[in-house]
């Protein structure tokens, strides 16, 4: 496969090996259903949904349409003291869907905006109770929350954050992550043991005073970091380890709402309701950049004080509630519920698990984790050169193999559409075995 005359100099790309990439490139130019078109015509298949994004496929009709009837009806409008009504249509529709008691929605434009908007809120929240004292936050080891200098701060992944590390914010501590000690490699779904390691929260309470820590936030399953399923019992015990004290707990949803894990919210999946929802990315199929907040009544209450002509709030992006990606989002919320996509999901689970898990026997697997539609196969690094087995099984998958998988490190992950089918993850596996088998 030739790659078609791009000029790549200008474009500093995110989270990419720049110079790497550069010297071959791999450039997209055109997206069907569950295929990508490279700049050559070549076409490829796409195991990564986007960016952990676009569920129902790229390019879907129903959305197209809604984003191309929105742009020439109302473009934009502004945003503070006035709004559009697609956003107050989706902000209903999505807290329609969302656990009982959620009953609030703040829009951003990205995953780490809601993270950073959430952190925000909680601290608000306490000081309009009476509790400012309560500004301690609390992440986790391997935690991914976005890249702004709040979700950095929380988060747990260390290259993210070195460089930074005198400009953190201050007060924040960490959980240990949820690959504990009693872990067992290739553990499908989550693991029995492990529940403890939620009491964590509980020895940082006991150091702090519970009462001066205002939040933990946690993704239900970790996503960057390698798919991290939480152990069976983990998240009601930080749930209930949060109700002690009187902190909020923070679902950052932004992988796994909107079907990834068959229902609309992990909280839901769990059977456990946090305070505070955050979205991004599935909430209008990744078509338009869009983030959400979503927060019980309580949080929102909280702040409903003062003049009535007072601003409750002082936060916001001029893009907050853009009437193009509400309309993608209403969309996107009308074909999960026409085409039964969350239930597609729920139904390829089995199939999916049992073939991740299928490469136990592999020379080069380490490891198998899985939830939902989230997978991860951790590879035997190369000796002195981390990072570089699964960069090779990427590169190997786009060019050999046209298929698009995702390498963090030397962890392959595998995000498939929700409307996919068992051929469909029968032959993208079997291109990835043959790129294993290729590897040394
Ligand atoms: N929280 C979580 C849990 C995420 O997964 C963000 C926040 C930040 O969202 P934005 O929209 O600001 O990127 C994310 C994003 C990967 C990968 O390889 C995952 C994300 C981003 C980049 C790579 O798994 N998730
Ligand atoms: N910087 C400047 C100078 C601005 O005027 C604004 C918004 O008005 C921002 C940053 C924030 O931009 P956004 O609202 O898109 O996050």
């Amino acid at each position: 496969m030739s790659t078609a005359a791009t000029n790549t100099k200008a474009m500093w790309m995110p989270f990419t090996a720049n110079r790497d990439f550069k010297k071959k490139p791999r450039v997209i130019s055109g997206a069907s259903g569950h295929h990508y078109t490279t700049t050559d015509g070549t076409k490829l298949y796409d195991m990564f949904s986007g960016l952990w994004t676009s569920g129902v496929g790229h390019c879907h009709p129903k959305i197209v349409e809604a984003v191309q009837q929105q742009v020439a009806t109302l473009d934009l409008s502004m945003g503070f003291q006035i709004s559009n009504d697609k956003a107050f249509a989706l902000a209903d529709r999505i807290t329609a869907s969302a656990p009982d008691g959620i009953e609030y929605c703040f829009f951003t434009n990205s995953g780490s905006e809601a993270v950073d908007t959430a952190l925000k809120m909680a601290l608000g929240y306490h000081r309009a109770r009476g509790e400012g004292n309560r500004t301690r936050l609390i992440g986790r080891e391997r935690g991914y929350h976005g890249v702004n200098f709040g979700g950095m701060s929380v988060g747990g992944m260390a290259p993210n954050r070195k460089i930074f590390s005198a400009n953190l914010i201050p007060g924040v501590d960490h959980m240990q992550h949820t690959m504990g000690p009693d872990y067992v490699p290739f553990t499908r779904g989550q693991p029995e043991h492990g529940a403890n390691l939620a009491d964590d929260l509980e020895r940082i309470a006991a150091l702090h005073d519970g009462g001066n820590i205002a939040a933990v936030i946690v993704e239900p399953v970790s996503g960057s970091s390698g798919i991290l399923p939480p152990p069976v019992g983990y998240l009601q015990r930080l749930r209930d380890i949060c109700d002690r004290h009187g902190i909020l707990l923070i679902f950052d949803e932004v992988i796994t709402a909107f079907g990834r894990l068959g229902e609309p919210f992990a909280a839901q999946r769990f059977g456990v309701t946090p305070d505070i929802i955050t979205t991004a990315k599935g909430l209008t199929n990744g078509v338009i950049p869009m983030g959400a907040v979503l927060v019980r009544d309580s949080v929102h209450d909280a702040f409903m004080q003062g003049p009535d002509q007072m601003i409750e709030f002082f936060h916001g992006y001029t893009y907050s509630g853009h009437p193009v990606a509400a309309a993608a989002g209403l969309a996107a919320m009308d074909i999960y519920d026409d085409e039964g996509i969350f239930e597609q999901s729920r139904s390829l689970e089995g199939t999916f698990a049992d073939i991740l898990h299928s490469f136990a026997d592999h020379r080069l697997v380490t490891d198998v984790r899985n939830f939902g539609l989230m997978g991860g196969i951790d590879l035997a690094p190369r000796d002195g050169a981390p990072g570089a087995r699964g960069m090779e099984a990427h590169k190997k998958c786009f060019w050999d193999e046209q298929l698009v998988v995702r390498n963090g490190g030397d962890i392959l992950q595998f995000s498939p559409f929700l409307n996919s089918n068992v051929d469909e993850m029968q032959q993208s596996f079997e291109k990835v075995r043959r790129v294993l088998d290729s590897i040394e």
